[in-house]
């Protein structure tokens, strides 16, 4: 087992890690830029290192640094959260040629994450259902033209490097497939540096559900079963839950098998996630693979009761999965919202600024995975990520009241967050009757609109209200819509009692 873990990450997820390690009897290193001198994540460390000034290239993504810093403390292994340098390549074999082990995937096997084209042929050839559509890249319209009559319009033009919903077109007829290739090919030069696209079958309406796997160097492998995470804004998942209201039992199983033979036949030794669509009929198809711990991870935790974070370390050590598939079972149901220093209410806009006053919601079946406090400033230069709510009930019904009163019970006053937005989501018909898709977010925009406005702003000006002796707020059920009831019973004292 490691000794000594560089966790190469910040916020939340640093903190994550460095709690699994320290249950291992671990010690761990943490890293910081200027801007984060005072970050929450540096307490949970044994040592810290300084890697650098506070833009993300300078610091986080500074592989040169990183590699310095971890041999400087005689750190074994580096873990490198998500986000950052957690998939990328020149990362991982830096670390291998340090002697520093990578706990994601080794260098050999990234190979699934990059090029789509041959990821779907290696897929097809197990035998798991990829989205129908070529099997090369091409620059002739004509193969275009041929491939979308046989799978019918609408198709999708995709980029074969793209990622993240860059270099994707949707076409509804032949009149618009010549500019659209065109278009796509443009945009996969100039986002990826390649020009390859390709043509598949346009899903409508379909579900993001992505599987959770264990891999060891011994070739074991287990899953972890699914996450419904189809809320998501532009690409940026929202709210995820598991189990996901739309699966059954077999076909559950099915997917499940699915993943593990990907991800056995790509010979990850990881903690690693398979990405399906779900189409309107109940028909799945790989997406992508995904070789890093999740932002969304905890859900699967909370009905597991694994620990993934911890199994990774123990993987990347070369310990045996002691794990059974038999004895892996869903217990009750998991929601995570996250947390975002945004303005929910225009247009998203990061919302950098100091946390005034904090107050985290806890009880029965409440997790916070954070990484602020009050009177921290949140620093404009990375992604504003501040904490995950997580809550666990015995079945979906009651975990659904129970995610919503906490993030009413959730106050962070000082900048804006999406917090009220989460709330409004978690309270939606749809999301309450588990029918929604991937298209959510733009078919309930309407109803996610703000109904109270001037909430943050009287909620700040009673905190900043330091008049007043002691600031106490009742609920009165009798008042509908007033931020004193919105924010639920809480009080200020005077200097700090
Ligand atoms: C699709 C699709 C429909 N049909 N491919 C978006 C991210 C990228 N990894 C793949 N994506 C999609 N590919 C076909 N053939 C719809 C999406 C898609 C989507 C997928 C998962 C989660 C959210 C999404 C939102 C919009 C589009």
């Amino acid at each position: 087992m490691f000794r000594k873990i560089l966790v190469a990450n910040r916020g939340e997820i640093a903190i994550r890690v460095a709690k699994a390690c320290k249950e291992l009897g671990i010690s761990t290193v943490g890293i910081f830029s200027n801007v984060d001198k005072t970050s929450s994540h540096l307490l949970f460390m044994d040592e810290t290192v300084w890697i650098g000034e506070s833009a993300p290239n300078a610091s986080y993504l500074n592989i040169d640094a990183i590699i310095d810093a971890a041999k400087k403390t005689n750190s074994e292994a580096i873990h490198p959260g998500y986000g950052f340098l957690a998939e990328n390549e020149l990362f991982a074999s830096a670390c291998e040629d340090a002697g520093i082990n990578f706990i994601g995937p080794n260098s050999k096997s990234l190979t699934l994450v990059g090029d789509k084209i041959a990821s779907r042929n290696t897929v097809k050839k197990l035998g798991v259902p990829i989205i129908p559509g070529m099997e090369m890249t091409s620059t002739d319209i004509s193969k275009f033209k041929m491939m979308a009559k046989k799978v019918g319009y609408p198709v999708m033009v995709k980029a074969s490097m793209g990622g993240g919903g860059k270099g994707m077109r949707v076409v509804h007829n032949e009149n618009e497939l010549e500019k659209s290739v065109a278009a796509g090919q443009r945009e996969a030069k100039s986002s990826f540096g390649d020009d390859s696209i390709y043509l598949e079958k346009y899903i409508e309406q379909p579900h993001h559900i992505e599987f959770q796997v264990l891999r060891d160097k011994f070739g074991n492998c287990v899953h972890l079963y699914e996450r419904e995470c189809s809320v998501q804004r532009r690409h940026q998942k929202i709210i995820e839950e598991t189990p996901s209201p739309v699966l059954n039992d077999g076909l559950r199983q099915m997917m499940g098998e699915a993943a593990k033979k990907i991800i056995n036949a790509s010979h990850y030794t990881t903690a690693g996630t398979v990405e399906f669509l779900l189409d309107k009929n109940k028909n799945f198809y790989f997406l992508e693979v995904n070789a890093r711990i999740q932002v969304e991870h905890p859900i699967t935790e909370m009905v597991t009761g694994v620990d993934l974070v911890k199994q990774q370390i123990l993987i990347a050590a070369g310990e045996k999965l002691k794990l059974k598939q038999e004895q892996i079972s869903q217990n009750g149901h998991a929601i995570e919202a996250r947390i975002y220093a945004e303005d929910a209410d225009n247009d998203f806009l990061p919302s950098p600024g100091k946390i005034l006053y904090l107050n985290e919601p806890s009880g029965p079946g409440i997790r916070v995975d954070t990484g602020i406090y009050q009177g921290w400033n949140v620093p404009p230069h990375y992604d504003p990520i501040l904490s995950k709510l997580i809550v666990w009930a015995e079945n979906r019904k009651s975990s659904l009241p129970r995610i919503s009163n906490a993030l009413k019970n959730y106050i962070l006053l000082g900048l804006k967050t999406n917090i009220g937005y989460l709330r409004r989501i978690v309270n939606t018909e749809n999301f309450i009757a588990g029918k929604y898709n991937t298209h959510f977010i733009e078919e309930n925009e309407k109803k996610l609109k703000p109904t109270n406005e001037n909430l943050d702003i009287a909620l700040l000006a009673a905190v900043l209200d330091k008049g007043k002796e002691k600031l106490s707020l009742t609920t009165e059920t009798s008042i509908k819509s007033n931020p004193w009831t919105e924010i639920g019973k809480w009080e200020i004292c005077k200097n700090g009692e």
